[in-house]
C-alpha cells in the first residue's frame, strides 16, 4: 500500500524477482484496476474481473470514483477472488494495491479483503510504502506517517513501513539527512517541527509525535532496490511479521530421488 507513485508496483516486482531468486514460490496479485503493465505477469488480476477503463466509459465515472467502484465491485464479488485464491496453499502472495487513501480510511474495502483472506487461512502483513523523496522535511514526514497509520489502524494486521527509492538519495549528505527519519528520536523531531512551524502549532506537534510514538509508527525500513541486502532485510522483517515458513510442509520426495542419497530425499520450500 501507499500513496500514488510511492513505489508500490516497483516494490512488488522487486520482491517477486528476489523471491524467485531464492526459489520461493511467489505470485503477484494485482488489485489496481488502472494498472497498465507489469514486469511480472500477475497470477491474479482484478482487471480480469473489471477494468477502470470500462467503468469510466460505461458509467461515466471519473478516475477516482471509478476506482472505488471497481474495488467495491471486487468486494461484492468475493467469490471470484476466493476462487482465484484457492489454489495457493503455502505460497507467498504479493498484492499490489491502488494508492487511493479513501480505500483505507473512508470505505472498509481493504479491511473486508483482508478479513476474507484471513478467513481462508492466509496470514497478511500490511506493507506501507512512502517515497523518500517526499519525506525530507518534518511536515511531509508527519503527513506520510499519519496516512500510514490510518491504514494500519483500519486493517489491524502486522504492519511494516518501507521508505522507498533510497537509491535516488545519491550523495552522503542526502542519505544522512534521511537517516533521521528512518528511526527517529521523537524528541528531536519535536524540536525540528517546532522550528519549522508557528508557535500555535507546537502543542499539536507534540500530540502528533506522542500518537506516532504510541502506535510504534516511528520506524521505517529503507529499501534500495539496487542492493540485494536491502531487499533481503525488508523481506526478513515481513517474514517475521507473518511467521513465514514456520509451518511449511516438506515437499513430497521426488519420484526419481535416489534413496541412498539422504540429501536428495526431501526438498523444503524456501
Ligand atoms: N529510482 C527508483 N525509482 C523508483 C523506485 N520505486 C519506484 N520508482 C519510480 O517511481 C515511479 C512510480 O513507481 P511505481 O512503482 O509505479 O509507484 P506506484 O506506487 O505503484 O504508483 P501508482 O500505482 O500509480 O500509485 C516510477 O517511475 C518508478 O520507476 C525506486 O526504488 N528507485
Ligand atoms: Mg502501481
Amino acid at each position: 500500500m501507499g500513496p500514488a507513485g510511492s513505489g508500490k508496483s516497483t516494490y512488488c516486482s522487486t520482491m517477486v524477482g528476489h523471491c524467485e531468486s531464492l526459489a520461493r514460490v511467489v505470485h503477484l496479485v494485482n488489485l489496481d484496476p488502472a494498472a497498465e503493465k507489469f514486469t511480472y505477469e500477475p497470477t491474479i488480476d482484478i482487471r480480469d474481473l473489471i477494468t477502470l477503463e470500462d467503468v469510466v466509459e460505461e458509467l461515466h465515472y471519473g478516475p477516482n470514483g471509478g476506482l472505488i467502484y471497481c474495488l467495491e465491485f471486487l468486494i461484492n464479488n468475493m467469490d471470484w477472488f476466493e476462487e482465484e485464491l484457492n489454489n495457493f496453499d503455502d505460497d507467498y502472495l504479493i498484492i499490489d494495491c491502488p494508492g487511493q487513501i479513501e480505500l483505507y480510511t473512508h470505505f472498509p474495502i481493504m479491511k473486508r479483503l483482508v478479513e476474507n483472506m484471513q478467513r481462508l487461512g492466509y496470514r497478511v502483513c500490511g506493507v506501507y510504502c512512502l517515497d523518500s523523496q517526499f519525506i525530507d522535511d518534518i511536515p511531509k514526514y508527519f503527513s506520510g506517517v499519519l496516512s500510514a497509520m490510518s491504514a494500519m489502524v483500519q486493517l489491524e494486521i502486522p504492519h511494516v513501513n518501507v521508505m522507498t527509492k533510497m537509491d535516488l538519495l545519491g550523495d552522503r549528505a542526502q542519505s544522512s539527512r534521511m537517516e533521521r527519519f528512518l528511526d527517529p528520536d521523537p524528541s528531536l523531531l519535536a524540536e525540528s517541527a517546532n522550528i519549522e512551524t508557528h508557535s500555535k502549532f507546537h502543542g499539536l506537534n507534540l500530540a502528533l509525535l506522542r500518537l506516532i510514538e504510541e502506535y510504534n509508527m516511528v520506524s521505517f525500513l529503507p529499501l534500495n532496490i539496487k542492493e540485494e541486502e536491502s531487499i533481503s532485510l525488508v523481506l526478513q522483517h515481513i517474514d517475521n511479521a507473518i511467521q513465514y515458513g514456520e509451518d511449511i510442509e516438506p515437499k513430497e520426495p521426488k519420484d526419481d530421488a535416489d534413496p541412498e542419497d539422504e540429501e536428495g530425499d526431501i526438498e523444503y520450500f524456501q
